[in-house]
């Protein structure tokens, strides 16, 4: 039998940089006694990660969801925009915030991502944009849904909350589309403690994001527009600029913990992993794996509980969909009849323990659990 764990084991840990290192910069904060307002960390972190992100243009934000938020106000967006049922609440609250209105469109059955070849049929006169996620990393259809905005004249924002750093064949992910946001929560692989940014090409969105996360000050003298206070502080960026030191080691034990999970898992028949991608087109942000109830022999939720009684605590990211939200309901794309794949992966997925600091063993033993918990024909023959 499979042990339990001592110590809970969570879906995932933070990054932590060395603390001496972040006193240092500290002390460096406290010399200048500027915390906030765009002082000298936020904006060595900002060319920093214009640098690894390979973009023109970046502008950071307090948390994701603002990012998101104010990226959504500042293209100026109106009625309709087309988005994915499956994904984090803060996606579609962003849309929320700005009097959009959420069009679902059904997912792809094998990245979970919005299904591509179905946008189009979604798509009338009030349409503005197409808002994908990257879900658990996996990139969208960027070439098929960059086709058909730019055939019906839509903008494209990507979240790309679980995307930092990865490549989409050798390009980086933020050249598709017109905007993408990335979050750095404490949970994500690159964190600021909270906190996120926006990367886009059109340089004119500088001065108005600018605007939009400043209160829309312009100087002492003139406020230009109704903005938010969203602006990333400095020790925020203190910690972002350390965690930035100990990514490439973080990667590469993610890398091989993926590794393990995947040759533990292999001969588990009904088990597949969502997150196959492997260096730099990996993000390495999440585990994930689809359960078939069918052939593995157990739903995801007995797998879910029983973790849980063996002290593992994994998580059935996103569920419920948003297209369940309450305040949806009466929104005709919401309705479970036009989602039926999302439907379905809602209830299969599970992501797993995931971070540098999960020993080999534990992954070793996370397998073991799934593997008793596995109902083959044979055994369900001899019952
Ligand atoms: N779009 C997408 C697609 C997203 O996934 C997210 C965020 C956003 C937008 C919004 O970006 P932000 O505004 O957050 O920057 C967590 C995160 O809070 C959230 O950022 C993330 N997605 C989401 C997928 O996961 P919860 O509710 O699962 O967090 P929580 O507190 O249950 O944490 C999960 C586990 O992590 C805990 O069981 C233990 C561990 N943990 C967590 C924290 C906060 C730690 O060990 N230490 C910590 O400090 O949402």
């Amino acid at each position: 039998m499979a042990k339990a764990f001592e110590q809970p084991i969570y879906v995932t840990r933070p990054l932590l940089p060395n603390i001496e290192a972040v006193t240092e910069r500290m002390k460096k904060v406290w010399d200048s006694k500027q915390l906030t307002n765009f002082g000298a960390q936020h904006n060595e972190l900002s060319d920093r990660l214009k640098d690894y992100l390979d973009v023109d243009h970046i502008s950071m934000f307090s948390n994701g969801t603002m990012a998101l938020l104010l990226g959504l106000r500042a293209l100026e967006l109106t009625g309709e925009v087309i988005t994915t049922p499956f994904t984090f609440p803060a996606t579609v609250q962003a849309l929320d915030w700005n009097n959009l209105t959420p069009v679902f469109c059904d997912i792809d059955p094998v990245t979970f991502n919005i299904d591509a070849d179905k946008i189009e049929a979604l798509i009338t006169e009030k349409t503005s944009a197409i808002l994908g996620v990257h879900v658990f990393g996996n990139p969208c259809d960027v070439e098929k849904i960059q086709k058909i905005a730019d055939k019906h004249n839509l903008k494209v924002i990507y979240d790309g909350a679980h995307v930092f750093g990865a490549k989409v064949n050798g390009i980086p992910i933020s050249h598709f589309g017109d905007m993408t946001m990335f979050s750095f929560h404490a949970t994500k692989l690159f964190n600021t403690v909270e906190g996120g940014a926006l990367t886009y090409h059109d340089a004119a969105l500088d001065k108005r994001l600018q605007l939009l996360r400043n209160f829309g000050i312009v100087n002492t003298e003139e406020v230009a527009l109704s903005g938010l206070n969203a602006k990333m502080n400095e020790i925020q960026a203190s910690v972002g600029l350390e965690v930035l030191k100990v990514l490439e080691e973080e990667r590469n034990k993610r890398h091989t913990i993926k590794r393990a999970y995947e040759e533990n898992l292999a001969a588990i028949e009904g088990i597949r992993v969502l997150t196959t991608l492997e260096d730099e087109s990996s993000s390495y942000q999440y585990f994930v794996i689809d359960i078939d109830q069918e052939k593995f022999g157990q739903s995801r939720d007995v797998v879910y509980e029983e973790l849980q009684k063996h002290n593992v605590f994994a998580r059935k990211y996103f569920s419920p969909l948003c297209s369940d939200f309450e305040w949806y309901s009466g929104l005709a794309s919401a309705q479970p009849v036009n989602l039926p794949i999302a439907h379905k992966a809602v209830q299969q997925v599970l992501a797993m323990p995931y971070y540098g600091e999960l020993p080999i063993e534990s992954v070793v033993q996370i397998c073991a659990i799934l593997q008793e918990l596995h109902v083959t024909q044979e055994s369900l023959f001899q019952l």
